[in-house]
């Protein structure tokens, strides 16, 4: 069945014919195409067609699709069972594996998605504190969870719903919404609610509103105020995690955060979520405190071997300076030819995650990311998978890069993009 024929079908079944909503390609026009199978860099599509894949999952696939070690790990699991909702051995290794990369992390709870990693990280930072208001900042996305889909980015962006329908007001009203990178912001936020606010979430390097990075020292004075009114601070490094570093973006900008939320790459692709941080917060969490948090699959064993042997095999690598020249490669090709054809372009990358905004301000918050012009993005997105290249169907989402597109792929990817900057 193509992927025409899929699509149709699906549309009758579920809304707009998808699971999530990105993968509609409603903000770049066009019809998705459904995927039978992926291997390394590449998918391939129901249609037949070999696509380099700049999404890699979203975030998990950081060793390339369907890596032999991380198959037979979850194979090697399945003979064991699919799930025992008891305490497994697996749950033990994964827990030592993050926190010996994230040193931050003295305790961690396993859960089943971001979404759920965030939402009780919050709930948790709420319980320990007594207080009520927490502070996210415009174009940050953190899941689907009521308090967090609020000036959202990523699908709720992309789709025109930063505000979700359904969030009752009255839950809004706890959340502060703040311009990322500005510190004036914060300082006004703690000042006129003062013993308030029981934390301050951020992907310290934002993923869902395309990728952007902090000014010099802003990640460092988020710490120093928030550590100053007892604030929680807590790292949304479900995408960074693993990836711009070993342990993340505060092993590389030095910052210690109180909690930090993982996901994708700690699945081995497969679902799963975790937070975790200091043992005096963590051990707010029942059963030895009164912050309620459980999941039947948490923990699950496949998704563990699964994420056990992801981890190991970047201890093995160390693929980090490998995964940012790919990067560096690919930014400056978008960069000279964007300068070649007169098209002002902003690409903002850092190791295996990047982002290509279409405009002549440089992008370092919610704001300037608007300033893109997102129907020449959808243009672009065409052109390039028009001739093998699948970048992520919105121009409010981030790039992803694996060890698996070293070589030809990286250089048939960079001239597929050349082109089609030259087609605009
Ligand atoms: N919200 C996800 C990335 N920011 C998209 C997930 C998906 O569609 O698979």
């Amino acid at each position: 069945m193509t992927s025409e024929q899929l699509f149709e079908r699906a549309k009758q079944l579920m809304p707009g014919g998808v699971n999530s909503p990105v993968r509609a390609f409603r903000s770049v026009g066009g019809a998705p195409f459904f995927v039978k199978a992926a291997r390394g860099a590449r998918l391939v599509t129901a249609d037949d067609r070999e696509l380099i894949d700049f999404v890699c999952t979203w975030g998990p696939a950081i060793h390339g699709h369907n890596h032999p070690r991380i198959r037979e790990a979850i194979a090697r699991a399945l003979e064991s069972g699919t799930s025992f909702g008891t305490p497994n051995p697996y749950e033990v290794e994964m827990a030592e594996l993050i926190v010996e990369f994230f040193p931050s992390i003295q305790k961690v709870r396993m859960c089943n998605s971001g979404t759920e990693a965030t939402m009780s990280a919050i709930r948790l930072a709420r319980g320990f504190t007594r207080r009520d208001k927490i502070v996210k900042f415009a174009g940050c996305y953190h899941g689907h969870s009521d308090s967090l889909l609020i000036k959202a980015g990523s699908g709720a962006l992309t789709h025109g719903h930063p505000d979700s329908a359904g969030v009752p007001a009255s839950f809004a009203q706890e959340t502060i919404v703040l311009p990322y990178n500005d510190r004036a912001a914060l300082d006004a936020a703690f000042a006129a609610n003062p013993g308030q606010i029981a934390c301050v979430i951020l992907e310290p390097y934002c993923g869902n509103v395309g990728f952007i990075m902090p000014d010099e020292g802003y990640l460092a004075y988020v710490r120093e105020i928030t550590a100053k009114h007892g604030t929680v601070l807590i790292f949304d490094e479900v995408m960074t995690g693993f990836r711009i570093a070993r342990g993340g973006v505060q092993e590389r900008e030095k910052i210690v955060p109180d909690l930090t939320c993982l996901g994708k790459i700690i699945g081995g692709g497969l679902p799963v979520g975790a937070f975790g941080g200091r043992t005096d917060i963590m051990d707010h969490l029942a059963p030895l405190g009164p912050v309620y948090q459980a999941g039947t699959l948490s923990g699950n064993p496949l998704a563990m071997a699964a994420g056990i042997a992801s981890l190991r095999l970047l201890k093995e690598e160390n693929p980090y300076e490998r995964l940012d020249r790919l990067g560096r490669q690919l930014r400056d090709v978008v960069l000279a030819a964007a300068r070649a054809k007169g098209i002002s372009v902003q690409v903002p990358q850092c190791g295996s995650m990047f982002s290509i905004f279409f405009t002549p301000t440089p992008v370092r918050d919610y704001a300037t990311a608007l300033t893109g012009d997102a129907a020449l993005f959808g243009r672009f997105f065409h052109a390039c998978l028009k001739d093998g290249v699948y970048l992520a169907p919105s121009a409010y989402e981030a790039g992803f890069l694996s060890t698996a597109h070293e070589g030809a792929d990286i250089d048939r990817a960079c001239a597929v993009l050349s082109s089609a900057i030259g087609q605009l």
